[in-house]
């Protein structure tokens, strides 16, 4: 790895980081989308065709979520983020909750939350380990039939975007952690960061779509890349003090 002091670090993670704590990922063999078509649980108008379903799908996902803890690469970023001296924002594509689980604090959601639910009809969002149906009423507004998951499907617009590109351009260090590459717009994080000039990193089990765009791979299981990784950041600021 280069081995220098970076100031500004932003990690992109996506699902093969919590792959090992129990939670399919979407494009791997056996992975959600062998299971279920995305058309029909991950667009708006899945939602609107069929809210029952789609509510199943998340309600399922939302239980399982309950069930399974963060594992060592979710506590190696979380170690990072509070050891390394420059600033360390983490984005994730992860609608899951375990990065937080692990102590990560300053993380941004950009696909959203399985344990957050919006009502349409007011705007209001509230976090719950519960089912939701068309039946559930809001808990703002009492009326039925607005909620929805509290994510991003295929054509809405990702959260925290502006906050997101502006810390992309301003990054020494990029790491794209477990993520297949094939999702805008954050597929496209590499190619921004790598333009401001930073370092990017790939950690994943293979070589993603967007794996040429990166300086360096460290292909293997996220629980052992990534703490493996983070060691050697944190190692190289020890040596820079000595
Ligand atoms: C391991 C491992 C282990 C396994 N250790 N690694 C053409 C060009 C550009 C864009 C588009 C286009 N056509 C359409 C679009 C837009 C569309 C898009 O990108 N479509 C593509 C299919 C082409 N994008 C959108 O619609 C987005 N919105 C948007 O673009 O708004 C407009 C806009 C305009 C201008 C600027 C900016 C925006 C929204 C995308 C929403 C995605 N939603 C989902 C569902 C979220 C809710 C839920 O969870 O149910 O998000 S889809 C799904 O894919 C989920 C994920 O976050 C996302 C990415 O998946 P991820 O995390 O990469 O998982 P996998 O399964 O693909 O990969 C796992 C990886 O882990 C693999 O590489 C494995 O090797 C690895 N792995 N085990 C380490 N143990």
């Amino acid at each position: 790895m280069m081995r220098r002091k970076f100031k500004h670090i932003v990690i992109l993670t996506g699902a093969g980081i919590s792959a090992e704590s129990g939670i399919p990922t979407f494009r791997d063999k056996g992975g959600l989308w062998e299971k279920f078509r995305l058309e029909e649980v991950a667009t708006p108008e899945a939602f609107q065709k069929n809210p029952d379903f789609v509510n199943e799908f998340y309600n399922l996902r939302r239980k399982e979520l309950l069930k399974v803890r963060p594992n060592a690469a979710h506590y190696a970023l979380a170690k990072l983020e509070r050891e390394y001296p420059g600033k360390v924002l983490l984005v994730t594509q992860n609608v899951d909750d375990l990065h937080e689980r692990a102590g990560s604090r300053k993380i941004i959601h950009m696909h959203g939350e399985l344990l957050k639910v919006r009502c349409e009809k007011c705007g209001y969002v509230f976090k719950t380990h519960e089912e939701i149906f068309t039946t559930t009423p809001c808990p703002a507004c009492r009326q039925k039939g607005g909620l929805r998951p509290h994510v991003v499907w295929f054509g809405e617009m990702p959260f925290q975007l502006e906050e997101i590109w502006e810390n992309l351009q301003k990054c020494d260090l990029f790491l794209a952690i477990g993520t297949s590459g094939t999702v805008y717009p954050a597929a496209g994080f590499v190619e921004i960061s790598r333009q401001a000039g930073a370092w990017c990193v790939e950690l994943n089990l293979k070589p993603s779509a967007m794996a040429d765009l990166f300086h360096e791979h460290h292909y293997g299981p996220a629980t052992q890349v990534v703490p493996a990784f983070v060691e050697v950041l944190l190692e190289s600021l020890v040596k820079d003090k000595n």
